[in-house]
């Protein structure tokens, strides 16, 4: 199973393939012992480079059988995971046959062919193709598939593979036979079969184009209820790409299959989209509303990896921002269209920040930072990071604010027109950006604006403005600055777009105008920093303004304008700007904390605050969901990332306190909030009533905990109730949190009714995990109550490692949601994550090194923390048979 020592790859080496595979002819005879996989290739050389060189095919834990070339034997050699025929046929073009087989019931990694709840499914990105037969497994070799699946009737009445269905056919003994044709080349990646008992919601949509095609969703059998999101999800998905992109599907049928043991969040196969069951199962009794967004979200990533990814794909994995960058940044687009008011949109977009500032910052500070296209790797699949995917969606969202909403289209279409059925590199899509749009900022300043891909870490903006009452003008200063990372010590200055717009002491937007303008124009400005430092000068400007800057974050930096408490309640009370009005509260909030950890003090809300967090809560307007944002505290991680010295269990203690206060200080305004935001009429997962659900929840949260303290039971009961009665998910998980969270006595019969209610429901109980694994640590009581109930729960019947899904809920939650439960002054969390991620390394490496990642940030932990989390990190470093994966990450963390 273990990979030779680990070698770094790096960009600058790459070199384009001595051979092409131009098609692939492959015939599965599928076993889950043993699956013989016959292979007919058709090979070209390539003739851009020079002759003489060996034909090395990848291939990883296979048992090879037969190798003919041309139809004659040809000797061969077995070196490093590479097959090496030193002397193929010296024709331009030949055939190679191979037999192979693999093991698809051993494999546990959950990459390449694998069995799962007594079927066959493939994970073939990045590197999975290699561990079901020989290739040259590289996005850069695009070969067309034509795949026959046999496979034994009755335990695999579905057998699927990518693009059309040619042929089928009953054999002997009971097997049946499928052959499936891809008319487009494709990288080996995007490579998929399924072989399994399966039932399926089909859909027939004719297109804008008025072509017709087949959508259809396979689950296993009792799931089928719990399609109708993912379906409608689909069809909004192909719509949608039409209208806004004019891209149309271009397969007859487009499949979508759920299975329940995978690695990630789903698959953009070719026409074969394989899901993790999170992103496709979801009915109102069973998901929450979050649950219906993740699923309309990834189900539209994954389609638009049709074009984005798949017709045009990467030339090499360093290029994957390419694919993913770009993808994440539609279906962010396409979910903020879905959402439709402004006021929904924002929220999206504060969600969107929130995830990329709770991952992909503390990323680009800690020993794994690296650019958003990476210059090496030991291991490519610990290289899909909130960097490469929600970074790289920063950088295409700023190009489009640098070209505006049509030249970026004017930009995809040029794209298009390029590189369709190409593998092609970042450098290649920024410049059918600019080129699209000539005189545009983009294309002017398109050398520095690329440093976003080449430098990581992330960059601050500091801004400070000065009055000159005599002459009527604000002068804004904007400067940059870039912190070293690892590897890249010195730092050039990036092209910045900045949104902004200045308040009067009213609140009211100002005309902008800037020097040398004849008039006013509106009350918005995008200024390009592409210099360490500039400034700018507004014309008309009576008073001293208030700067709303960064509006919409309009930019992936740390923004420090340098703004009082005063000016950031003028924007929380008025910015026009919903992004930086949550912006605003937020920053007070997180003062208030900081003030706190300071001083040791316990933190204090003023009345100012509570006086302009009391409006937003009761203002008619604005959207209950918008409000639930605003009134939510920042992560304890969150408040991690702004301290020098992190002392988690003092930043859980000051959070907690701030969270009762927030309960108590508002207690009538919870009661208030949680009676007008009951959803009356029935389920349906739109943002209005998803909004209004979320306020509740947070509400009957709020009134637990003070309930608690003051010796209510009346709420505890009504969240008692709503646990057993409400019939939405939604509800019921958040009046299962609330009790959770803070009444011990009645979580556990809620806890117990729950289980039992949802026994059969996978997806349910790992939500039941989660919860547990989630909750915060009781303040002043030092039991560590939610390490030992996690450590406990690895025993329940219902926890394996084996299952993605349920590993992650306990473990992840733990290590990496809970901050004030993992790390314990005692190091018992810390011996505990090196146990798992030693245990689980044996079982799925990719699995492991992701909650190998806990430890990212250890360096900047207080003491005792800091010495024991090295400790643990060390003894994982120093188990001999590691795989890449884990190493790649344990060694980086060390050298922090
Ligand atoms: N492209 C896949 C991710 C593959 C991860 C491999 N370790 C899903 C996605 O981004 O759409
Ligand atoms: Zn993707």
């Amino acid at each position: 199973m273990r990979e030779g020592p680990a070698t770094a790859i790096r960009r600058e080496d790459y070199a384009a393939p001595a051979f092409w595979i131009r098609s692939a002819e492959l015939v599965f005879d599928l076993e889950p012992a043993k699956t013989i996989v016959a292979s007919r290739l058709t090979i070209e050389r390539n003739a851009d480079v020079p002759e003489g060189r060996p034909l090395e095919l990848h291939g990883e834990g296979l048992t090879l059988l037969r190798v003919l070339a041309d139809g004659a034997s040809v000797s061969f050699r077995h070196e490093n995971n590479l097959l090496v025929i030193d002397q193929p046929p010296a024709a331009a073009r030949f055939v190679l046959e191979i037999r192979n087989t693999c093991a698809p019931e051993k494999n546990t990694a959950l990459s390449g062919l694998y069995t799962s709840g007594g079927g066959f499914f493939t994970q073939c990105e990045a590197e999975g193709f290699r561990r079901i037969t020989y290739f040259l497994d590289r996005p850069d070799v695009m070969a067309v598939f034509t795949v026959t699946l046999r496979a034994d009737k009755t335990r695999y009445p579905v057998l699927l593979s990518n693009g059309n269905l040619v042929e089928t056919a009953e054999l002997d003994n009971g097997r049946h036979l499928a052959k499936w044709h891809d008319p487009f080349p494709k990288p080996c990646y995007l490579f998929a079969l399924v072989a399994a008992d399966l039932v399926c919601r089909e859909q027939r949509i004719r297109a804008r184009s008025g072509r017709d095609h087949l959508l259809q969703v396979y689950v296993r059998r009792g799931d089928l209820g719990k399609t109708e999101h993912a379906m409608n999800s689909l069809i909004a998905s192909v719509a949608w790409d039409e209208a806004r992109f004019g891209l149309s599907l271009d397969l007859e049928r487009f499949m979508i299959v759920a299975v329940s043991d995978f690695n990630m969040g789903a698959m953009e196969n070719k026409g074969l989209n394989i899901f993790n069951t999170k992103y496709v199962l979801a009915s109102p009794a069973t998901a929450t509303d979050d649950d219906f967004v993740g699923v309309e979200s990834v189900v539209g990533h994954e389609y638009f990896h049709n074009w984005t990814g798949n017709r045009i794909t990467c030339r090499d994995w360093f290029q994957l921002s390419l694919k993913e960058g770009l993808t994440v940044y539609r279906d962010q687009e396409f979910s903020m269209d879905m959402a439709g008011s402004p006021s929904a949109r924002a929220v999206k977009r504060i969600g969107d920040v929130r995830a990329l500032r709770a991952v992909q910052f503390p990323e680009d500070a800690g020993p794994m930072a690296h650019p958003v296209r990476p210059d090496s790797y030991v291991e490519i699949n610990n290289f899909y990071t909130a960097t490469v995917y929600e970074k790289g969606a920063e950088v295409v969202r700023m190009m489009a604010t640098l070209v505006g909403r049509d030249g970026f289209r004017r930009g995809m279409d040029l794209y298009f027109q390029r590189h369709d059925g190409q593998a092609v590199t970042c450098d290649d899509f920024a410049q059918a950006i600019a080129d699209a749009n000539p005189g545009s900022a983009l294309a002017q300043h398109l050398p520095v604006f690329k440093r976003w891909y080449a430098q990581a870490g992330t960059p601050t903006l500091q801004a400070r403005g000065t009055h000159d009452a005599a002459a009527r003008r604000y002068t804004l200063t904007l400067r940059q600055r870039a912190t070293p990372s690892p590897g890249q010590p010195d730092k050039q200055p990036f092209v910045m777009p900045v949104a902004m717009g200045l308040l009067g002491a009213d609140g009211r937007g100002l005309p902008l105008q800037l020097e040398g303008e004849a008039a006013p124009a509106g009350t918005e400005r995008v200024l390009v920093l592409t210099q360490a430092e500039q400034s700018y000068v507004f014309e008309g400007i009576d008073a001293p303004p208030v700067p709303s800057l960064l509006r919409g974050f309009s930019a992936p930096t740390r923004l420090d304008d340098g703004l009082d408490d005063a000016s950031l309640r003028v924007l929380l009370r008025h910015d026009a700007d919903p992004f930086n009005r949550w912006e605003a509260g937020q920053r007070l909030t997180l003062r208030c904390m900081q003030t706190a950890l300071r001083d040791g003090t316990a933190p204090t809300l003023t009345d100012d605050h509570i006086d302009a967090l009391r409006g937003l809560l009761r203002h008619t307007a604005l959207d209950a969901a918008f409000k639930e944002q605003v009134l939510s505290l920042p992560t304890e991680s969150y408040v991690a990332e702004h301290a020098d010295s992190v002392d988690p269990q003092r930043i859980h203690t000051v959070r907690e306190q701030l969270r009762q206060q927030l309960a108590e200080r508002f207690q009538a305004d919870w009661a208030w909030a949680f009676e007008a935001h009951q959803v009356r009429e029935g389920f349906r997962p739109e943002p209005g009533q998803a909004g209004a659900r979320a306020l509740a929840n947070l509400a009957l949260q709020m009134l637990v905990l003070q309930a608690v303290r003051t010796g209510d039971t009346v709420w505890p009961g009504r969240a008692y109730q709503r646990c057993k009665d409400a019939a939405p998910m939604a509800e019921r998980y958040g009046a299962l949190q609330a009790l959770v969270d803070a009444h011990a006595d009645l979580a556990e019969p809620a806890l117990a009714q729950f289980r039992a209610r949802f026994a059969d429901e996978p997806l349910v109980i790992d939500k039941w995990f989660m919860l547990q694994a989630e909750a915060p640590e009781p303040l002043g009581s030092g039991a560590g109550r939610v390490f030992q109930r996690v450590k406990a729960l690895m025993q329940h019947p219902d926890f394996s490692l084996k299952n993605p899904n349920r590993a992650r809920s306990l473990l992840v939650s733990l290590c990496m949601r809970n901050p004030a439960a993992f790390h314990r002054a005692d190091a018992a969390g810390y011996v505990f994550w090196a146990d798992r991620v030693i245990e689980l390394d044996a079982l799925n490496p990719q699995l492991a090194a992701r909650l190998a990642r806990s430890m990212d940030r250890w360096s900047h932990l207080a003491e005792p923390w800091r010495s024991a989390a090295r400790e643990a990190i060390a003894r994982v470093a120093a188990k001999a048979d590691l795989s890449n994966d884990v190493r790649e990450i344990v060694t980086k963390a060390l050298d922090a």
